[in-house]
């Protein structure tokens, strides 16, 4: 029996990836080198020195992977666009073989009946514009609305609806704060500037897609903060926390201002980082969607340590994916509904533009691929969406991460979050058994949609 979920007519059903976790071919075609490309080629970067030189191969192989996704129904693909494919040094010429590559892709998307969704910016900046300072270097928000401009003009006329960044929180945190992800940086608190460039590009990047009449979204990766007890420390604590992590990208895009951050020792404009007018543009009237990834909700302490004002606390008594990460269905549910008692008629409609989870998937000697583990994440967080959409949230679509296996950053090839596993030896590409349940879901609430 197919899952029953009581979704809108007209719900959007889709798949995710990002370029520098699919495509390889890093070499070719005039790419220019990324962050990501300088990153993983540091020893111990990277779990057993994997690098996205090879990926999926999909730039040689996206035909069978529009395949596969036509043979899940899918309404559309999302997917981003390598900033370095198209402009190699991030200011020098634009590189059309580079732009081919979209464009067959676009093409092939359209031919099977996929609306194309993609990201300009999914954590792969040119590595020219690292070495002049990267996001914490103001003039990257400008290089970035140029990147956007030359998209926009080459593939809005077909692609309708456009995502400008995947979450700015996780690049600044993992990539300048902490060092975990490309480019490597370990500035801590110093890193916010990278949160302010990256959402300024987003403002002129809007302004450049609302001019050639395309639409615009961002895709932010939310968690509601639930404090580990009732004690005010720790409250205080899991505020200061959901400041940092979901409100300093919410609150400037949806209020025009920053939130409090004055736990974190910051003043409302980032310590001289934010300029007059910048906020104006951040928060444009015309935000088409909100792009929500969502993985588990977050629990905060009191702090351990007085660098930071909280400290991350386990959640207990909950399956747990084989990342380890906390499988909480119905956090989904609480922070949809949070995103709309907090921003009410400022919010736009949401989309939920990442959802999944990494399974230990391996075929069986059957070459058959069984991940019920999957299948109960995706059927889980689903109900929470409808749970959310019958308490009146504007959710209009639903894209799970991912469509394939794929070069999990840090964790290289370790962790398998695919509807589809992928043999990197081979390429061979095996559809799961949550890839059968998928399809079946999609092709049911089709043919008797809820509402
Ligand atoms: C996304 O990031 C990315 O957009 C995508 O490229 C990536 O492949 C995918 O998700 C899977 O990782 O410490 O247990 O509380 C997700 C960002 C950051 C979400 C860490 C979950 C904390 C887990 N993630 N986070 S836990």
């Amino acid at each position: 029996m197919p899952h029953h979920l009581d979704l809108p007519q007209g719900f959007r059903w889709g798949a995710s990836t990002a370029a520098y976790q699919i495509e390889g071919a890093v070499d070719e075609d005039g790419r220019g080198s990324s962050v990501w490309d300088v990153f993983a080629a540091r020893p111990g970067a990277v779990r057993d020195g994997h690098t996205g030189a090879v990926a999926c191969d999909h730039y040689h192989r996206w035909p069978e992977d529009i395949a596969l996704m036509q043979g899940l129904g899918l309404d559309g693909y999302r997917f981003s666009l390598a900033w370095p494919r198209i402009r190699p040094t991030g200011t020098g010429p634009v590189n059309e073989a580079g732009i081919a590559f979209y464009d067959r892709l676009v093409d092939g998307l359209l031919a099977a009946g996929i609306t194309p969704l993609p990201t300009l910016f999914h954590w792969d900046l040119p590595q020219a514009l690292e070495d002049g300072g990267g996001w914490l270097d103001r003039d990257t928000a400008y290089r970035f609305a140029e990147y956007a401009a030359v998209a926009a003009d080459r593939l809005g006329d077909r692609v309708p609806a456009w995502i400008t960044l995947n979450e700015p929180f996780v690049h600044m945190v993992y990539g300048y704060a902490l060092g975990i992800h490309a480019p490597g940086r370990a500035l801590m608190l110093d890193a916010l500037p990278a949160a302010h460039h990256q959402l300024l590009g987003h403002g002129l990047a809007a302004a450049a897609l609302r001019e050639r009449g395309l639409q615009v979204m961002i895709a932010n990766n939310l968690t509601p903060v639930r404090p580990a007890t009732d004690d005010p420390a720790d409250v205080e604590a899991a505020t200061a926390y959901d400041a940092l992590h979901n409100r300093l990208f919410t609150d400037p895009l949806l209020l025009g201002r920053y939130p409090d951050l004055s736990a974190f020792g910051l003043t409302e404009d980032l310590g001289g980082v934010v300029r007059p007018g910048d906020l104006k543009l951040i928060s444009a009237p015309g935000l088409d969607g909100l792009g929500v990834n969502y993985y588990n909700p977050t629990r905060i302490a009191a702090p351990a340590d007085p660098a930071l004002p909280f400290t991350e606390a386990p959640i207990e008594g909950v399956p747990r994916t084989a990342f380890d990460w906390p499988v909480v269905p119905d956090g989904l549910r609480e922070l949809l509904v949070g995103l709309r008692d907090r921003y009410g008629a400022a919010l736009p409609p949401i989309t939920i533009t990442e959802n999944g989870c990494s399974v230990a998937d391996a075929p069986a000697a059957d070459g058959t691929v069984d991940d019920p583990d999957r299948i109960s994440y995706l059927a889980g967080h689903l109900d929470a969406v409808a749970a959310a959409v019958a308490e009146g949230v504007d959710v209009r679509g639903y894209y799970t991460w991912s469509l394939l296996d794929n070069f999990e950053w840090a964790e290289g090839y370790h962790q398998r979050f695919g509807l589809v596993h992928v043999d990197f030896e081979t390429q061979v590409r095996t559809p799961k058994a949550s890839y059968a349940w998928y399809r079946d879901l999609i092709a049911a609430h089709r043919a008797s949609p809820g509402r």
